[in-house]
């Protein structure tokens, strides 16, 4: 029987929402202070993932400005099709609310958005056969929308709010035979988080949950995935249906920590007496009926395309002037826009660590710049690898802390940079330890998630240092999103040649 492996799309891509045209699938998901926003990917199989671009790709759509905190922006997007129509309805937090583009192909271009003045937050699109236009959003409340002009017609109206827990959020509606079905998340999103299911004969109500609510939910497990909730249901050709879900991957000892944010997961859907129901999610299921493949993307981005590749995600924005393809052919050429990481309004383009192991090189010239890698959460998160005034160092900021760890010199002249995260031999936590005063200040500490090396690569490779991956974990930073690994530059310009991003263990998805 042929398997299939979770998350079916890793790192942080958090608040899926799916549709079906046909044989293909389309996903987004959340991207917060991130831009461009809300990545879009396509699939034949709901396990082969390929991501082809980014919904809000324009600042027209999508205003972040430096003020946008970490984990602000873009909240919950959900993606539908209709009359021959994509819809993305999603929320800037941060500005004005809800609002909605449309794309007669899902790899763009998508229209200016549809502003819509509603409350909460997640809202949902869905069409009745009268082809009125339904809204639904935290709380739950529902509206009827036109979603040509964003005008609410009639409510809102709360429907449904869960079983009791808190957070009723993540509302989606579908109409299944003679039912109109609600699902929500509830609970919060972490270990409690929650997916409960109603339905009713109309949008409006009234709503009768499901007899066996929640209808996922792995709170007060031990099992290696948590946090299960924020899902979507989509139907397959062959009549099967699945939930594309968000999750936790926690590694470590009290607490457990994860480091790659809300993963996206599959996991099968059967109906009981006319009730969905799900999970537990498993790390392997048995795999939809298509059986679709991609080839495998090259590990190594040789910045040599007209453009940059849609995984490509910078904080809040990327002012034309910050970036080229073409000062140098050939290279990605970085000029600084702000003079530290600390601070929002700096260049960086980095992407999602998608692997709890994985090695990250790059090729640099650095020139006069002050320039290098970052493995970051938000700007009071991050390590760095800097290369600047004819040295190599290793910066970590924590919170209120910032520290130099490690400096060796360098020659000017381009010089290759390396990442590595590993999660083995870290190990637990041992009550009659010595702690580890005798460690290096930062240095890795037993029961964490991972450790973080940095390198000067080269044919005699120097290690420089290797930190603690526990304090760029959302258990320490909070927040929504996951590790994001790039290139920046904080004085003058710099070039990177290539970009290497490869999983370095067996973590098979
Ligand atoms: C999302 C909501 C949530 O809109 O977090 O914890 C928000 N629940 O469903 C951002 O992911």
């Amino acid at each position: 029987m042929r398997m299939y492996n979770n998350p079916v799309i890793g790192g942080f891509h958090r608040d899926p929402s799916v549709c079906r045209v046909g044989e293909d699938y389309y996903l987004v998901c959340s991207s917060f202070e991130y831009f461009p926003g809300v990545p879009l990917f396509h699939s034949r199989d709901l396990v082969h993932w390929r991501q082809v671009g980014n919904v809000l790709d324009r600042p027209g759509q999508l205003e972040l400005p430096d003020g946008t905190p970490a984990s602000g922006g873009i909240y919950a997007p959900t993606i539908r099709h209709h009359d021959g129509r994509f819809y993305m309805i999603t929320t800037n937090v941060s500005g004005r609310g809800h609002f909605l583009v449309t794309g007669e192909r899902p790899e763009g271009p998508w229209s200016d958005p549809v502003w819509i003045d509603l409350p909460g937050i997640d809202p949902d699109l869905a069409w009745d056969e009268d082809g009125s236009c339904w809204c639904a959003v935290s709380g739950v409340q529902v509206a009827r929308i036109d979603p040509a002009s964003g005008t609410v017609l009639e409510g809102p109206w709360p429907v449904w709010s869960g079983t009791g827990l808190q957070h009723p959020e993540a509302p989606h509606l579908y109409r299944v035979g003679d039912w109109w079905y609600l699902m929500l998340a509830e609970g919060g999103t972490e270990r409690g988080h929650s997916v409960s299911i109603a339905r009713a004969r109309s949008p409006r109500g009234p709503y009768e949950a499901a007899p066996a609510n929640p209808i996922l939910s792995h709170r007060s497990t031990d099992l290696p995935i948590q946090s299960t909730g924020h899902a979507d249901l989509v139907s397959a050709p062959d009549g099967t249906w699945w939930m594309l879900l968000l999750a936790t991957r926690p590694r470590g000892f009290f607490p457990a920590y994860h480091v790659l944010g809300r993963e996206t997961f599959l996991t099968p859907v059967r109906w009981v007496d006319g009730w969905p129901e799900a999970g537990p999610v498993r790390e392997r299921h048995p795999a939809p009926a298509a059986w679709r493949p991609l080839d495998p993307e090259p590990p190594r981005d040789d910045f040599d395309g007209p453009a940059l590749a849609p995984r490509w995600i910078s904080p809040r924005g990327r002012p034309a002037g910050s970036w080229s393809l073409r000062d140098r052919p050939g290279w990605l050429t970085l000029t600084a826009t702000g003079a530290t990481l600390d601070r929002p309004g700096h260049t960086f383009i980095g992407r999602r660590q998608q692997h709890p192991d994985c090695r990250v090189t790059a090729r640099l010239d650095p020139g006069r710049a002050r320039a290098g890698l970052s493995v970051r959460l938000d700007e009071a998160h991050h390590y760095d690898l800097e290369v600047g005034g004819e040295e190599v160092s290793v910066i970590a900021r924590i919170g209120p802390l910032r520290q130099c760890v490690a400096r060796h010199p360098v020659a000017p002249g381009p010089l290759t940079l390396a990442v590595e995260v590993r999660t083995g031999d870290i190990p637990a936590p041992s009550v009659t330890s010595a702690g580890d005063a005798a460690g290096e200040p930062l240095g890795v500490r037993p029961g964490g998630p991972d450790a973080i090396a940095f390198w000067l690569d080269g044919p005699e490779p120097v290690r420089l240092a290797e930190l603690d991956g526990r304090y760029l974990s959302t258990e320490v930073c909070g927040g929504f999103t996951g590790r994001v690994i790039g290139m920046y530059v904080t004085e003058d310009s710099a070039a990177f040649d290539w970009f290497d991003y490869r999983p370095t263990a067996a973590d098979p998805h």
